[in-house]
């Protein structure tokens, strides 16, 4: 099976800072990524058009970061039933829970599956989980990533023994 591409859009070029954390934990992933900066508010015809063709475009997971009133992953979720990951960024006075409560608050009918604040590694994470249900590769190499952060927390544990 062909392997499916993760989209992340951003609302703005300012949220790369953080979006590029997502794209470099899915590329390490070995998952195909296209970026864009695409806004609910200042392009909404773009974000609009890009979410309906995703699916047919080769897409298995979309990611949208946005600060502030965060509308971008509702509405790339209101024009595709492919699942949308929000990702609420810190660009505002209120620290990012504007953009979280935005983003999470969805309607029912019209999920966005939200993760925390600047929460990028586990926007990608979860993504790559999504595909990882079609694709057995990677669900190893998230297996094996696992397997790696345990064993880290296992090694700081036992130094923190050795310097108490
Ligand atoms: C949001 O407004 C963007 O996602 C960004 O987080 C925030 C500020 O955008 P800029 O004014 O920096 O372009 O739409």
């Amino acid at each position: 099976m062909e392997q499916k591409k993760v989209a992340v859009i951003m609302g703005s070029d300012s949220d790369l800072p953080v979006v590029e954390k997502a794209i470099k934990q899915l590329r390490e992933l070995g998952i195909p990524v296209e970026t864009h900066v695409m806004s609910a508010h200042r392009t909404p015809e773009a974000a609009s058009s890009f979410a309906r063709s995703a699916r047919s475009n080769g897409f298995g997971a979309i990611i949208a970061a946005a600060g502030k009133a965060a509308h971008l992953a509702g509405v790339l979720a209101a024009h595709t039933t492919l699942p949308v990951i929000g990702l609420p960024i810190k660009s505002s006075t209120l620290d990012g829970l504007d953009a979280l409560l935005s983003t999470v608050q969805m309607p029912g009918g019209i999920p966005v599956a939200t993760v925390a604040i600047d929460g990028a590694q586990n926007a990608a994470l979860l993504a790559a989980q999504i595909l990882a249900v079609q694709n057995a590769d990677l669900a190893l190499r998230l297996d094996q990533m696992r397997e790696e952060m345990t064993k880290a927390v296992l090694e700081k544990d036992k130094k923190l023994q050795s310097s108490l």
